[in-house]
């Protein structure tokens, strides 16, 4: 092979791998919000969760609740046990409910079923995780790790993302419409 040969075959080479790379980046991004896990969308198993996050927690504050999505895709039913935070001594699955006008909130000890081919919405005002003992205070725009712990699908990894609650609650309708 000749010097100029060589050259060209380098080029070719090169423009070959550009454009495999760039062919594969638009697959990637195009195939991305159907199965990659992003923060705000994690499949596991049958479990689809979505949007999981938290609110910004005053300074040293000791509690704080994490909402999210649950669809169970499956044929059968799973139980959301409980989990893990590594920003909280204790993570439960509670339930707040309006007894004799008072809203008190509960342990689901026995867990929260998620019905197969259901979906459960962990929300403000009902259903939520509970972090309980907080490490640290929850910062608007960061994003925490946890677990949740489900019977029959085991651990999924759950990355929290923490919200401004005024913010979120003034763009609550436009968020729910997107969706
Ligand atoms: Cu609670």
């Amino acid at each position: 092979m000749n010097n100029t040969a060589r050259k060209t075959t380098i080029k070719k080479t090169v423009f070959t791998s550009v454009t495999s790379l760039v062919a594969a980046c638009v697959l990637y991004t195009m195939t991305l919000p159907l199965h990659a896990n992003e923060p705000h969308r994690i499949t596991h198993e049958d479990l689809i969760i979505t949007t999981p996050f938290v609110f910004v927690t005053p300074p040293a504050a000791l509690t704080a609740g994490g909402y999210l999505h649950i669809e169970n895709t499956g044929d059968k039913d799973d139980i959301l046990i409980g989990g893990t935070a590594a920003f909280a001594g204790k993570t439960e699955i509670h339930e707040m409910k309006m007894i004799d006008s008072v809203m008190k909130m509960k342990h689901l000890a026995q867990g929260l079923v998620i019905p197969a081919g259901e979906s459960i919405e962990l929300k403000p005002g009902g259903l939520h995780v509970m972090f309980m003992g907080l490490k640290e205070d929850l910062v608007e725009g960061k994003a925490v790790a946890g677990t949740l712990e489900f019977r029959k699908a085991g651990t999924v990894q759950i990355e929290y993302q923490v919200l401004d609650r005024k913010k979120h609650m003034s763009g609550k309708k436009h968020k729910h419409d997107s969706h």
